[in-house]
């Protein structure tokens, strides 16, 4: 039977909430803050997906607790809105983004309104609202200015299906990662920001914020700094010894310049200009020509993986001069080699890479050890040794031989230190109409004036800054890209047209939008001040608020948006416009919520859960306690509607203990144990241990049908932050007038969490022969082991196993010999 009217309950409280304003918070220099971040939704027509409460709720939690503890804590929401999805929807339905957009937005709101989430809702921002960006534009024209936007025509990856070009981030296993078709590479004008200039800043960031150990290795990897040497290798024809030929040179990018000595035979990427540049001189050029082929076809993850076999074409009549020796070795072409990667050619070594010792073994090609300690037989030595075969080399260890090596070759003008990084510059430009506008323009006379006022232009001659902004997206007819891949603003005459803002000429408007992660790449800047219009937010605010204390999001955004938002911030650091160079200072990540049957949750596979049934069913608070009870936060858990029945059961509980409040009761000790732990775990986010600690604490009671007060209320403190609906009201009910929501969390007192000791008979067939002190809640098991293990038991046994051992609760260990 229905213990209380929850959807009454919930419907109260969230009302009263946004009367009362209960979660706005203001800078207020007296108290400390704390700001606690989820990673704002998508607003997509399907609504909220049960995985966002999972996040969510987390940090609700989380807030609660920090209001609790006397903090005052900003937990502010929004919605990442420009993107793919709904344009594609626009497309279909012919219907305008913008109110397609209102209209998931007013329908996110109202879900979200609906699990009791403690967000600031006054603070609500939306990354398509023209006043939010317009600061987006403004980010993008100071990283214009100062030199990191630039134009670049290079291979991007082309969705034929999306008409769009992709960032690499958004290419998944050589496919588009929004609609699964294949991605083609196609040339195309690009805008770029050069996120590589701040490899290392965000490299070093790393070391001076908590974020969860994977996210940071993640990171690392991506960034992928690799120090080491580039190398020049002389190139020669056969035959033809005349100086032309030998001005040819060959340039790699080794991590181990110590191996040269072992240097065999080169190889460069099917797309290297060696190829073409000696088009004349290559023996087997037609078989080369269809090998380069083969190899366009496949995607850059197809090629590095490393089970695959490799394949490659030797280019015959061409020769390399290892620098270290002299010696002439080949020149392969292999598509294990990306043309995107340091030079695009390496030397290699086989017998101390294993791509290169499959390789060589495969096409017969020299090996030479020059690291001792494996045996190059069985297959490449990577590990650490002497050096041997190596000439002025020899007998150092390989990093005194590193050094040794890149001395040498500086010296003789042969290469030089480098350090290569996997990061790639951002591709910033979209063709598409659902974005951000790129709020610059082309003029044909300021590029022939050659009058330029920063590094952008520098870099960009005729793009002039258009600093009107908000630079607001003009209405279309279509809203498909054209089939030359233009963006359909291209296609709307009176506003593509527009005058120079430096010299008042004719001028054209860029027609790229910027991508879904650029309204993301600093949005928890605006949250502290989100109604500014004469700057992004207000000196005093961004230095109360940020950096954000607490972050949590999804793994999946760790190389994409968490890296792109570090380097804005990074960047607004470096030009003055915010107090801190790190965003955030601690990162969480949750695990997925999976379907009943253990897929992933997706529109396409029909099995996605939605919220307001479960609402509607089980009540907010049942649905928040479930899916913080499911099992660890960090790790993927299977959804199971049956579980809810559980922790409504508890609920039901819960609401009975009032029956049981009463005077003159001793305050309880398993309250204090529970006070203890369910604060301690929200810190840890072991949430699903506080779920179970409390319902123990609640079946105690139910028990026992008693409870003071006191403990009642701070019980009811406790489980506020999980179900707030009912503990407000359970609070209200006991008199209170203020919502619990700012009451101080409960201490414990150490005291009452100590377990208590009893002493145990131990008795030997009838006989008391012993005793043992023993906490009183000790278990079966322990307490039988602790006995057997006991001289004087061992003496009465004689080395024999006991034929019986029973234990009387708190009382006696009796044992059979
Ligand atoms: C010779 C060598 C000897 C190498 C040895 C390794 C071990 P990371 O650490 O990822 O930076 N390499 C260089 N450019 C490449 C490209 N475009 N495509 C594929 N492989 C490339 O790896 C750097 C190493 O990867 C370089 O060092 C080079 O092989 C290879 F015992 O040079 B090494
Ligand atoms: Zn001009």
């Amino acid at each position: 039977m229905e213990k209380y009217n929850f959807s009454k309950i919930e419907k109260k409280w969230q009302e009263k909430w946004e009367e009362n304003k209960t979660f706005e918070v203001k800078l207020d220099e007296s108290k400390e803050k704390f700001y606690v971040l989820v990673e704002f939704p998508y607003p997509s027509g399907a609504g909220l997906h049960v995985g966002h409460p999972r996040s969510y709720t987390a940090m609700d939690i989380i807030a609660r607790k920090k209001r609790m503890d006397g903090k005052n804590v900003l937990y502010p929401i929004g919605y990442d809105a420009f993107g793919l999805p709904t344009e594609n929807y626009a497309i279909k339905t012919g219907r305008a983004p913008k109110e397609v957009t209102k209209e998931n937005i007013a329908n996110f709101r109202r879900q979200l309104k609906s699990l009791g989430f403690s967000f600031d809702w006054s603070r609500e921002i939306d990354t398509t609202d023209p006043k939010y960006y317009k600061w987006t534009q403004w980010i993008f024209l100071q990283l214009f200015k100062n030199g990191l936007a630039y134009k670049k025509s290079m291979p991007i990856n082309w969705c034929p299906s999306c008409k769009t070009g992709l960032a690499n981030e958004e290419v998944v296993n050589g496919a588009c990662e929004r609609c699964g078709g294949e991605v083609e590479k196609r040339d195309k004008s690009q805008w770029m920001l050069a996120i590589t200039k701040y490899a290392d800043k965000l490299l070093d960031g790393l070391e001076n914020v908590d974020y969860v150990e994977r996210a940071k290795t993640q990171q690392r990897n991506w960034i992928g700094k690799s120090e080491g040497a580039l190398v020049k290798f002389g190139i020669k024809q056969k035959g033809d010894f005349s100086a032309s030929a030998q001005d040819d040179m060959l340039e790699v990018f080794t991590t181990r310049p110590d191996t040269l000595f072992g240097a065999t035979y080169c190889v460069v990427s099917p797309e290297h200009s060696l190829v073409e540049e000696l088009k004349g001189k290559i023996e087997n050029f037609d078989e080369v020509l269809e090998y380069i082929k083969q190899a366009g076809l496949k995607s850059d993850l197809e090629r590095v993986e490393l089970q695959k076999e490799k394949t490659g074409v030797e280019l015959k009549g061409i020769k390399a001069v290892n620098p270290a020796n002299n010696e002439e070795i080949p020149v392969w072409v292999a598509d294990y080699v990306l043309a995107t990667y340091g030079t695009g050619a390496i030397m290699s070594v086989p017998a101390h890479d294993q791509r290169d010792w499959e390789f060589a073994g495969k096409y017969g090609l020299d090996m030479v050890e020059v690291i001792s300690g494996g045996d190059i037989l069985e297959g490449a030595f990577l590990g650490e040794g002497g050096v041997v075969n190596s000439d002025f080399l020899n007998e150092l260890s390989s990093k005194e031989s590193k050094e040794k090596m890149i001395a040498w070759l500086e010296e003789k003008g042969l290469g030089e230190r480098k350090t290569n990084f996997k990061l790639r510059d951002w591709v910033f430009s979209r063709q598409r109409y659902w974005g951000e506008p790129i709020p610059l323009v082309y003029c044909e006379s300021c590029a022939e004036k050659g009058d330029f006022q920063n590094e952008g232009e520098k870099q960009n001659p005729g793009w002039i800054m258009d600093e009107n902004l908000p630079l607001e997206l003009p209405e279309v007819e279509k809203y498909e890209p054209t089939d030359s891949g233009e963006s359909p603003l291209a296609s709307v005459e009176e506003w593509l047209k527009t005058t120079c803002p430096r010299c008042g000429g004719e001028a054209h408007r860029e027609t790229d939008t910027m991508p879904n992660w650029a309204g993301s790449s600093w949005y928890s800047l605006r949250y502290v001040d989100n109604n500014n219009d004469t700057a992004l937010a207000s000196p005093e605010a961004l230095k109360y608020w940020m950096p954000v204390d607490w972050y949590n999001g999804g793994m999946e955004h760790t190389t994409l948006h968490l890296l792109y938002s570090r380097f804005w911030n990074i960047f607004l650091y470096d030009i003055g416009v915010v107090p801190q160079s790190e965003p955030y200072q601690k990162r969480t990540s949750h695990g997925m919520i999976l379907a009943e049957n253990g897929e992933k949750m997706s529109k396409s596979r029909g099995n996605v859960v939605n919220p307001d049934e479960i609402v509607e069913k089980f009540g907010a608070d049942a649905l928040r306690l479930y899916i913080m009870f499911m099992g660890p936060f960090d790790q993927a858990v299977v959804w199971d509607t049956n579980g809810l029945k559980g922790v409504k059961r508890f609920l039901d509980k819960v609401v009975n203990l009032q029956e049981f409040v009463k005077k003159d009761v001793k305050q309880n000790k398993t309250l204090h144990k529970t006070i203890k732990k369910v604060g301690e775990d929200i810190e840890e986010m072991s949430f699903n241990t506080s779920v179970a600690k409390m319902m123990e604490f609640v079946n105690e009671i139910t028990k026992v049908q008693e409870i003071s007060k006191e403990d009642m209320e701070n019980f009811l403190k406790i489980l506020s932050p999980f179900a707030p609906h009912l503990a407000e009201e359970l609070w209200e009910k006991l008199g209170n007038t203020e919502s619990i929501a700012y009451e101080l969390w409960p201490s414990y007192d150490e005291n009452m969490i100590k377990d208590e000791t009893v002493k145990v008979g131990i008795q030997i067939n009838g006989k008391v022969r012993d005793d043992i002190e023993v906490p009183a809640e000790i278990s079966e098991e322990e307490i039988k082991e602790l006995v057997l293990q006991r001289e004087k038991v061992q003496k009465w046994l004689e080395g024999n196993e006991p034929k019986k051992v029973i234990y009387v609760k708190g009382r006696l260990v009796s044992i059979v010999v």
